[in-house]
């Protein structure tokens, strides 16, 4: 094949020249590879023992990072490595951490979940209560709001798609449907909301209309095919899909049906959405369309032209994804990005589009559009109709500006 398209001369287009090239220097490389292989590298001695738990190869380096260092380390964020990661799963070890009070340490055995309120039969379950009710299993995305708010209103040198954006992840979430609670207790007629909390100091507590509720909410105690991490909720947490991270309620103790919302100090006055008009948004649960490249991406460097993917993550908490459009060129022009399958409602999706950059430079971005027709604004569009004193919802277009040097920075 490769060396059909090496002498078969179809085109002379300077694409297919530098493909061509391309598949040739690969082609010596690998050779090279081999006779290294098979020579003095290969092991003589027994590798490694079999061992009980996994762990990545010690030359793996994905980290998470601290938002701001020089904050406390009990409240505050880590960020998800996202131009480490392939295709759609956030590893639970990479996965972003926000936490408002530190990660408590809880035995599942001593944990139960307390429905009470409007409700007819009042109920206490423990774990293993939980799971011998219908379990569920979905890919899911969690955002928090605050996702990109502090860094992309004016952008910084130095960002990264980590550092811009990995208040982000997603992960196959299994546990029971909060329905198949909410009918087991039977909620009174006047019962309208549910108040979630969770067992960390902080109490954080959100309200949850009861539609919602009733509709996909998650009561999870997998994540990733084993028990969820303690940084994500371990030993239960809410999975609320699409809406914003922080209704998402971690170490999930108490589930109270009211007939109002809480007005608890974080939905009150932290998770609204402040306007030039001196009004705010407040109860802003749906996560807007976004999406961001993540390779050729800030903090990276191209070693020189010729082909490349480029590749990232779309999603939107309205609804499904229905195309992603990439530009290369500050958004004059757009092309439609390959979608990975499958594409699934309020999951991350990867998208892809190859590319082959002649040295100049390049102004690097994607656009996602959900099947609701809502296409993601660039930012001028949200300072113009909220200004930059709205700290939560940010959803700009987000780009990356390649030297020709191959350097990559925020733009
Ligand atoms: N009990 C509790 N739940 C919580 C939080 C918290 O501090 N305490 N943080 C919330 C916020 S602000 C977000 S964005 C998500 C983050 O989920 P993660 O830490 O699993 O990524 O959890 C939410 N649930
Ligand atoms: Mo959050």
């Amino acid at each position: 094949m490769e060396s059909n398209e090496d002498t078969q001369d179809h085109s002379s287009t300077p694409s297919s020249f530098s493909r061509r090239r391309f598949l040739a220097s690969a082609t010596t490389l690998g050779a090279l590879a081999v006779e290294t292989a098979l020579g003095a590298e290969t092991p003589h001695e027994l590798g490694a023992p079999l061992r009980p738990y996994g762990e990545r190869s010690p030359f793996e380096k994905a980290m998470r990072v601290r938002s701001d260092p020089t904050g406390p380390v009990q409240a505050g964020s880590v960020l998800t490595p996202l131009q480490d990661l392939y295709g759609i799963i956030t590893p639970s070890s990479l996965h972003f951490e926000r936490n408002h009070a530190g990660v408590p340490d809880i035995d599942p055995d001593k944990h139960e979940l307390l429905i009470h309120g409007l409700v007819d039969r009042p109920l206490v379950l423990t774990l293993a209560d939980l799971k011998r009710l219908s379990s569920v299993s979905r890919i899911l995305f969690i955002e928090c709001p605050g996702n990109g708010s502090r860094t992309d209103y004016r952008g910084k040198p130095g960002l990264t798609p980590q550092t811009s954006a990995g208040l982000l992840g997603c992960c196959e979430w299994s546990g029971v449907l909060l329905s198949t609670l909410l009918r087991e207790v039977g909620v009174k007629p006047e019962g309208r909301w549910v108040v979630a909390e969770g067992a960390d100091a902080s109490r954080l507590a959100r309200s949850i209309p009861l539609e919602k509720a009733m509709d996909d909410v998650i009561v999870a105690y997998g994540q990733n095919g084993e028990a969820v991490r303690p940084e994500q909720g371990y030993p239960l947490r809410l999975v609320v899909p699409g809406w914003e991270g922080n209704t998402n309620v971690k170490w999930l103790h108490r589930l109270q049906l009211t007939d109002q919302p809480a007005m608890g100090r974080v939905e009150a006055s932290s998770y609204t959405v402040l306007l030039p008009s001196g009004k705010a948004w407040q109860f802003t649960f749906v996560m807007d369309a976004k999406s961001i490249v993540t390779r050729p991406a800030g903090g990276q460097q191209l070693s020189s032209p010729g082909p490349y993917e480029i590749t990232g993550f779309a999603w939107s908490g309205r609804a499904r994804v229905a195309a992603v459009e990439v530009s290369t060129d500050g958004g004059k022009r757009w092309q439609k990005a390959e979608l990975q399958e499958p594409n699934q409602t309020y999951a991350l999706v990867r998208f892809r589009l190859p590319w082959t950059w002649d040295g100049s430079e390049a102004v690097i971005g994607s656009r996602c559009i959900d099947e609701t027709g809502y296409t993601q604004p660039e930012r001028e569009e949200i300072i113009a109709a909220r200004g930059t004193h709205a700290p939560f919802h940010y959803n700009g277009v987000k780009w990356w500006r390649l030297h020709t040097n191959g350097e990559l920075t925020y733009a």
